[in-house]
């Protein structure tokens, strides 16, 4: 690149951070224009940071998807929420989330309050616009400010897409000077067979209820090209116990099969070419204080 390409182009890290299901991933994915993270009903969806790619005008935008913010109790739960941070902290720019139903809670608030020792440039993010009145937003959006200064604040819904190019477009221009960091046509930084992993992973939260998402992870074992062009990926799903590990394949494995079903469907579509997907389920006891589980998702292991 010429020295005078990259005067002319700009390059930055947005961290979305927030409270659990305010909508951050559902926010990366309509930012970049395709699923680069996955999305739940269910809270603490996002484990690690998962890093997006979408280039506007003639900037790089890399936004850093990251777990939501909650009072930590378990081990996997605190190494999520320092992350959370520590993605805050390593940005360019940070753009605060609030689910505008939900309003300035409890919950919201505790996150302003950290926000504030944040030295970045702040921008609010208003999300799921489509489920209140603009009167309210309006409201909303002054209470927030006068907590914490922001530099702007938008309003949008991450599900429709409303206010998203808006978004796009302000922190393209806000991101610093500088060439880009990744391929122009780079979506994500994770490698295929993480992403894989993690729409297996949706697939579950999708299918089971109650706690049982949250204890389970899911690693790739292998990935093999052949030579009809398909693609052969094992997986493994770790559970905590024998009462889970029946549970993800239910009744003569019909749950695990569906569950395979929908993520196979969607790991092919992605990568455009037939894929065989062989899921297999263990039981792994306290696999949540296992320091292997946590560096296959990207975590910092907390010592205690
Ligand atoms: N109505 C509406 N729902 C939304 C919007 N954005 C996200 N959602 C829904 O909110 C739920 C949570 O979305 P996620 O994107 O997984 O939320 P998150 O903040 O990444 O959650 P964690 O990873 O658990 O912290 C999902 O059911 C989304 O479909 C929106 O703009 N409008
Ligand atoms: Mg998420």
């Amino acid at each position: 690149m010429t020295a005078d390409a990259t005067a002319s182009t700009r390059c930055g890290f947005v961290a979305l951070i927030g409270a659990p299901n305010v909508g951050k991933s559902t926010l990366v994915n309509a930012l970049v224009g395709s699923k680069v993270t996955i999305v739940s009903r269910k809270v603490q969806t996002t484990r690690a940071l998962i890093r997006g790619i979408v280039i506007d005008n003639n900037a790089q935008i890399i936004l850093v998807d990251t777990p939501g913010i909650f009072a930590p109790k378990r081990r996997l739960d605190r190494a999520m929420v320092s992350t959370a941070w520590s993605g805050a902290h390593d940005a360019d720019l940070v753009c605060a989330l609030l689910d505008a139903k939900a309003g300035l809670d409890e919950e919201a608030d505790r996150i302003l309050t950290r926000l504030a020792s944040v030295d970045h440039q702040k921008i609010l993010v208003l999300n799921k616009v489509d489920l209140i009145q603009r009167e309210k937003l309006l409201a909303l959006a002054q209470a927030a400010n006068e907590r914490l200064p922001f530099a702007q604040t938008f309003m949008v819904s991450a599900l429709t897409g409303d206010g998203v190019d808006d978004l796009r477009r302000t922190l393209g221009a806000m991101v610093p000077p500088g060439p880009f960091l990744y391929p122009a046509d780079q979506m994500s930084d994770a490698p295929m067979r993480q992403l894989a992993a993690e729409i297996t992973r949706e697939k579950i939260y999708q299918k089971l209820h109650q706690e049982l998402p949250y204890q389970s992870t899911v690693e790739t074992d292998s990935w093999t090209e052949r030579k009809d062009n398909s693609v052969r990926i094992e997986q493994t799903i770790f559970v905590e116990r024998e009462s889970q590990r029946k549970i993800v394949l239910g009744k003569g494995g019909a749950t695990i099969k569906a569950i395979g079903a929908d993520a196979r469907r969607e790991i092919a579509e992605i990568l455009e070419v037939p894929v065989h997907l062989f899921l297999f389920v263990k039981v792994r006891e306290n696999w949540g204080d296992d320091p292997d589980r946590y560096r296959q998702m990207g975590l910092e292991f907390p010592k205690e």
